[in-house]
């Protein structure tokens, strides 16, 4: 295993890095541009270098396209908060709306876009870099600071390991994720409809038009959401099954059973798979539906349906629904989670 530091460009006078760890032929690359995996390189068939994850060419390329949070690590919450608004400890706090009335990923340049210090670590085991960064206190309306590392590590079994760790001075709400876009084809411009995807979950969260979870926890039995058999997502994401319909795909937690793997998504024509481990509750599967912001990636304007994200995480606008889990951070405690996504090629 080796790596090197290369530059992935300026943007507003500001240089940032992007971090190439090579092992066993595979390229994997992170960026302190938002703490964010970039590339996951695994040779094709004809021994090409293709991306198995959507990313950006540098920077730049990463502002304009920022409502799509290609790999980028979202804090301090993930998903929506209803209006932005929330009680903790019988004060109200009013966040930033960046989403139709909504609050989403941290609000305005939150995290994804901003720069983070890093160190790394390579032994003959694995690689390691942690990332930090410090909230400011009120900052899109979170009480803070809120101390952050994401610590991602690559092992020689070709797992990328993701933890988090976080401190607050006030209490505060945290519940990250990464918002990393898998299209095993390596072909952003092939789209993820022949790829197979298993969740090992028997419930998911309905959500409304604008995305917010309806606040009741439905089985999966009988409906399009039932994936704890592998299944073509051709098959299911032109369902008019109304949960399906009204978000033209996922874009839906699915509420995880214990055992691991939770995920298994694959494409059997490259002979290809990730699985995906995880210490947190849900998933939220989003299939890249809306493609309304016209970028380009590796150069090709990109498509509907051109990737899929496990954003592993804690129930969306959890704060507002006494059954969702408690995503509440206090002085006096660190927030831990973990995910693994291990790459299988046959
Ligand atoms: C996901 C979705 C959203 C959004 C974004 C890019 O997390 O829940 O709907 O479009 O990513």
């Amino acid at each position: 295993m080796d790596y090197q530091i290369k530059s992935f460009g300026i943007y507003a006078g500001i240089d940032y890095d992007e971090i190439w760890v090579e092992h066993d032929g595979v390229i994997i690359t992170f960026s302190n541009f938002g703490a964010r995996i970039n590339r996951w390189l695994v040779p094709d068939s004809n021994g090409e270098q293709k991306s198995i994850v959507l990313g950006f060419d540098n920077a730049s390329h990463a502002v304009e396209g920022k409502g799509y949070y290609y790999g980028a690590t979202i804090a301090p919450i993930a998903g929506r908060v209803n209006k932005g608004q929330f009680t903790l400890n019988n004060d109200a706090y009013q966040l930033t709306i960046n989403d139709g009335k909504n609050h989403l990923h941290g609000g305005h340049r939150a995290v994804d876009l901003q720069k983070w210090d890093y160190d790394v670590d390579l032994t003959d085991e694995q690689f390691k870099v942690t990332f930090s960064y410090t909230w400011p206190d009120g900052y899109n309306g979170y009480p803070g600071p809120i101390t952050m590392k994401v610590i991602y590590s690559y092992t020689f079994n070709h797992t990328w390991r993701i933890e988090y760790v976080a401190n607050t001075e006030k209490a505060t709400l945290f519940n990250p994720t990464n918002h990393v876009y898998f299209n095993l084809s390596g072909n952003n411009q092939e789209d993820i409809l022949k790829h197979s995807l298993q969740i090992n979950a028997d419930h998911y969260l309905p959500v409304l038009a604008d995305g917010l979870p309806q606040g009741t926890i439905e089985s999966v039995t009988a409906t399009p959401f039932d994936l704890r058999e592998a299944v073509v997502l051709g098959t299911v994401l032109n369902s008019n099954f109304d949960q399906v319909a009204i978000k033209d795909g996922f874009d839906h937690p699915f509420y995880l059973n214990e055992s691991n793997p939770k995920a298994i998504l694959s494409l059997d024509e490259n002979n290809i798979r990730i699985e995906c481990r995880t210490s947190s509750p849900c998933i939220v599967v989003y299939t890249s539906q809306v493609v309304d912001q016209p970028i380009a990636i590796w150069g090709q304007a990109i498509k509907k349906y051109g990737g899929i994200t496990l954003e592993t995480q804690m129930e969306p606008d959890a704060i507002n629904h006494t059954n969702f889990h408690d995503i509440s951070l206090y002085p006096d405690q660190t927030f831990h989670a973990w995910t693994e996504y291990q790459l299988i090629k046959e």
